[in-house]
């Protein structure tokens, strides 16, 4: 049955949603196959194997007309200088989305399949991912960085999309906060 309108407290601190839908925790070891480095993936997958981002829901569903959103956050750190990030994934239906940063450095890569496009996220950015752009958010700082996400309840995750084709570039830590590396190198 559809869902009755409701407002959703937001706390700009602890950056929390009350009410709360369900939680999901992606530790390294989640994150095959991702970074360029495989045996430094490994070794700390097997190891500590530490938690590198949670993602917060609000109670809306994800179904079909739905508009659900969602708080993301990743914590700081690098696998052989590869920023910690999302898996990142395409929406199978090409359905856009809209992110907004809330606290700490981060930035947000896109791949049509053909280009790449990164756009840095600093609280109050709001990232527009268009229909048919993969995406994938990345942490460039030393503290959290957290972001809110509204997207379509039916868009999905295809995250094969990813793994297949990758993101176009890569995120490594730099100086300047970050240096962005073809896919393949
Ligand atoms: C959903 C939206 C986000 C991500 C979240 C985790 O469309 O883009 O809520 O799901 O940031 O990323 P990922 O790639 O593991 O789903
Ligand atoms: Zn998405």
């Amino acid at each position: 049955p559809p869902i009755s309108p409701m407002a959703i407290a937001f706390d700009a601190e602890k950056l929390t949603l009350s009410p709360e839908g369900p939680t999901l925790t992606r530790r390294m070891s989640d994150l095959e196959g991702l970074f360029r480095d495989h045996d430094a993936w490994s070794a700390a997958a097997s190891g500590d194997d530490p938690i590198v981002y949670t993602v917060v829901s609000s109670p809306v569903p994800e179904v079909e007309r739905e508009l659900p959103q969602s708080i993301t956050t990743i914590m700081p750190g690098d696998t052989a200088g590869e920023l910690w990030m999302t898996k990142g994934h395409q929406h199978p239906d090409h359905q856009g989305e809209i992110y907004l940063a809330l606290h700490g450095r981060g930035g947000l890569l896109m791949f049509d399949g053909e280009r790449t496009e990164w756009l840095d996220m600093l609280p109050g950015t709001i990232g527009y991912i268009p229909p048919g752009w993969a995406h994938r958010s990345v942490n460039t700082g030393d503290e959290p960085y957290s972001f809110l996400a509204v997207y379509p309840g039916g868009a999905g995750h295809d995250y094969g999309w990813v793994l297949e084709r990758g993101m176009g570039s890569r995120a490594f830590r730099a100086e300047s906060g970050v240096d962005l590396r073809p896919y393949a190198e």
